[in-house]
């Protein structure tokens, strides 16, 4: 254990007057003295290090928890990563159990979910040596998991539609970067394309099986959709480990309800990850930088739904596991689509596209679309505002990248 801590602290500054603490005035110099005692807590290892800790967890929670998500200040997700810093380090600095490794990871994965990066991304840092701690410790411990090949996994009974040719999506093998802008990006037309994604690691080195997501990330806290469509009453959201979701929504538990790690950032939170996958060269014809680009992980079962909406960037979806069965609409026939009134929703259509309410939504019926089953190693162009439907037919794991 005391390697663990001497781990933890090579990763700090080797001084505290190293240590940075910059806040401006709108954090409170009582703030600013909690935060000034756990940090030379942490040099000299006294004091009531983990309660002054929480307090500043506590404190900065209520202020990321005030008003909308986008209008939160930077300043508070800084000082809610300081939180989580001190608190990640008083548990690691005595003998930590497996339990108490577990809860550091999850402290360092909120911080990295609601706080903001500091020091270099410390938190990451820390996540890094507490896997190789869990890891070190498996190793030693044969067989510890049953793994879940020898659990049942959930069966997906979910149907799967007949693509009629007319409609279907049209696919492309490999286009130049040339014919792709010239015939699809310039006319914002969609279409699948094969064969520019068998190189990524994610299906060569190391496929993505569960037993590999375990592995690299079966310990991490996640944001996890619970119901069947966002757009239900009893839609919720939730944090689970990785490993947790697994076990409630992928191997058979709970065979009534739905749980879909949907467009989350996961690549940035493990880096392993990210590294068994390739941003499409496709994206270069956009205006924005590499570093805008928004990567998202899209796991679940089959039967996940995201219904009928429109995004306002351009979209390679990436298929990695299983196969989805995706519809697309046009912007232009958007009115045909009877968005949601409600401003949160107004992307979103109220139509349920496999089974319309074509009482309510007489239009709807008259939109022309195009359709597809997208299979593993398949990326579907989805130009801006494309009104898409998406729902997995079996265990799937998708990867989206949003460029403009
Ligand atoms: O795969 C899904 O469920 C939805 C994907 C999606 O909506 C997107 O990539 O924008």
């Amino acid at each position: 254990m005391a390697e663990l801590w001497s781990a933890i602290s090579a990763a700090l500054p080797v001084t505290e007057a190293e240590f940075p603490l910059d806040f401006s005035e709108k954090v409170e110099p009582s703030v600013v003295d909690v935060l000034k005692r756990c940090r030379q807590q942490l040099y000299t290892g006294s004091g009531r290090w983990r309660q002054n800790a929480q307090i500043i967890l506590d404190f900065s929670w209520e202020k990321l928890n005030t008003g909308t998500w986008r209008d939160v200040d930077k300043e508070w997700r800084c000082l809610y990563s300081y939180g989580c810093l001190f608190k990640v380090a008083a548990l690691c600095r005595d003998d930590a159990s497996p339990a108490t490794v577990q809860e550091a990871i999850r402290t360092c994965d909120l911080g990295l979910l609601m706080g903001a990066a500091i020091m270099d991304n410390i938190l990451q840092t820390f996540v890094k040596i507490l896997q190789n701690e869990i890891r070190k410790r498996h190793s030693n411990e044969e067989n510890l998991s049953e793994g879940v090949s020898a659990k049942k996994m959930k069966v997906d009974c979910v149907s799967v539609p007949v693509v009629k040719q007319a409609l279907a999506v049209p696919r492309i093998h490999c286009p130049s970067l040339e014919s792709f802008k010239k015939d699809y990006l310039d006319p914002q037309k969609p279409v699948i394309l094969e064969g520019i994604i068998d190189h990524w690691p994610a299906f060569k080195n190391h496929p993505w099986s569960i037993e590999y997501l375990q592995t690299v990330a079966g310990c991490r806290t996640v944001p996890v959709e619970v119901g069947s469509r966002y757009t239900d009453e009893e839609w919720s959201q939730t944090l689970l480990t990785v490993n947790e979701f697994i076990d409630r929504y992928i191997v058979v538990k709970d065979a009534s309800s739905l749980g879909y790690l949907a467009q989350h950032q996961l690549f940035d939170q493990v880096p392993e990850l990210k590294d068994d996958i390739r941003i499409p060269d496709y994206c270069c014809l956009g205006e924005g930088e590499e570093d805008d680009i928004t990567i998202n992980a899209w796991f679940g079962p089959g039967g996940t739904v995201s219904p009928l909406h429109q995004d306002p960037q351009q979209n390679f979806l990436a298929q990695v596991v299983g196969r989805k069965y995706i519809r697309l609409y046009s912007p232009e026939d958007t009115e045909k689509l009877y968005p949601h009134q409600l401003q949160l929703l107004h992307n979103t259509s109220q139509v349920e596209v496999e089974s319309p309410d074509v009482v309510r939504f007489p239009e709807f019926v008259k939109a022309p679309y195009l359709e597809c089953v997208l299979q593993p190693g398949e990326v579907l162009f989805i130009p801006v505002k494309h009104w898409h439907y998406v729902r997995s037919l079996e265990l799937s794991f998708s990867v989206s990248f949003w460029w403009s």
